[in-house]
């Protein structure tokens, strides 16, 4: 492994002697390590990420993605005079060959990103001082790329936030039950199918051309935002593969189904899921500090929902996986992918029922 990765790292435009490399962080879809090179004596770290090319099906064009997004804010921030926006937008290494990328002997492909110091991400949310600093991180994002140059960004998974479409993947795994599961998940199946009405709320408004697509990040989880250590400050949005043409109700709403919560995306005690007001409305107001700016009065109306949908959303998500045998999440235990989704429908119940104060608590903001 060790010779591997170094073999990797001599393949970018990294000076230095390797030391080591270890995983690193959360993830459940690419392998993220840390890789440590010594810089004429200093310990100098970079951020190595293989990518899951069974699910981004073409590499070479999410980089495209990921290089014209992240050169584009680098930019902006430096223009407005950042003294260090190699900390506030990732960095992504050139290979010695110029590209965004390098590929490994068995034709995997790796890319390598400049180590964000001092800076942390968090699994659960701690104050709602963070959750006003992601949602504040990610508002900014959408509005820095609001006018990105060079056309449409690639769709590097297709219908990834086409709720209709995974309602129809779920539906399909009951009918297949390839594992032989569906047995066990009767209550589950019942809760999506007793909300099938709402799921096409968003993309039927789309295609009605009220809601409009933007760029969005569209895995706006919480681990996906570094918080600085000192400040406490959204420092950095990171994990890019998902940035495409899509809806901001899904990154507002992915955010309430990461952000709210005190207890894991796995957790068991099911007594512990819960969504947090207080979270919610710091979320809400970090946001529209900086998206505020863009949003249509429909797509401001929407946010509260957003939450709704995507927890069901994910959850489906989740619940097909476990029905199709665990092959599309990273998992650590046996039923993983089911206590996910069991937190995830736990988590829509309890946003359910604060639909009246959300609102009431965006309308009086102005
Ligand atoms: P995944 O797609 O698997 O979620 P991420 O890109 O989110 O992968 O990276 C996994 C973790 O690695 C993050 O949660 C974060 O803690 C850490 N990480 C990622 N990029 C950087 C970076 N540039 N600097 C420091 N830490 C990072
Ligand atoms: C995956 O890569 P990661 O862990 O940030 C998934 C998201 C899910 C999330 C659930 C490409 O995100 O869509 O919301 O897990 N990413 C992909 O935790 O499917
Ligand atoms: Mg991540």
């Amino acid at each position: 492994m060790t010779d591997k990765i170094k073999a990797i790292k001599d393949k970018f435009e990294i000076y230095g002697d390797f030391i080591s490399a270890a995983p690193y962080g959360f993830g459940h879809i690419n392998d993220t390590l840390r890789v440590i090179v010594n810089q004429g004596g200093t310990e100098v770290h970079y951020i190595f990420q293989r990518i899951n090319d069974r699910i981004f099906r073409n590499p070479p064009a999410l980089m495209e993605n990921i290089a014209r997004v992240t050169s584009h804010i680098f930019r902006k921030i430096a223009a407005e005079g950042e003294s260090s926006p190699s900390r506030h937008s990732l960095y992504v290494i050139k290979a010695a060959s110029g590209q965004a990328y390098v590929q490994d002997e068995e034709g995997k492909y790796w890319r390598a990103y400049i180590f964000i110091e001092q800076a942390q991400t968090y699994e659960v949310i701690k104050t709602a001082a963070q959750a006003y600093e992601v949602a504040r991180a990610f508002g900014l994002f959408q509005k820095d790329l609001v006018d990105l140059p060079g056309g449409r960004l690639h769709e590097t998974i297709p219908d990834f936030h086409n709720t209709p479409q995974r309602l129809a993947n779920l539906e399909k795994a009951i009918a297949a039950d390839p594992a032989g599961r569906v047995k066990e998940v009767r209550p589950e199946i019942d809760f999506v199918l007793s909300r099938r009405a709402e799921v096409s709320r968003l993309t039927d408004l789309q295609a009605a051309g009220e809601i409009i697509e933007r760029i969005t990040h569209n895995d706006t989880k919480l681990n996906n935002v570094m918080i600085d250590d000192q400040t406490g400050k959204g420092v950095c949005v990171i994990d890019l593969d998902t940035v495409m043409p899509g809806l901001v109700h899904y990154d507002f709403g992915d955010m309430m189904r990461t952000s709210t919560s005190p207890a894991a995306e796995d957790e068991k005690d099911l007594s512990k899921v819960r969504m947090q007001f207080n979270m919610f409305e710091a979320l809400l107001r970090g946001y529209l500090s900086t998206a505020g700016d863009f949003l249509n009065p429909l797509e401001r109306e929407l946010l509260p929902f957003s939450g709704k949908l995507i927890t069901l959303e994910i959850g489906m998500r989740f619940l097909t996986d476990y029905l199709e045998g665990d092959i599309y999440f990273k998992t650590h235990r046996a039923g993983h992918n089911l206590d996910r989704c069991r937190t995830q429908f736990k988590l829509v119940e309890s946003i359910e029922e604060q639909t009246d104060e959300m609102t009431a608590l965006l309308h009086s903001i102005p």
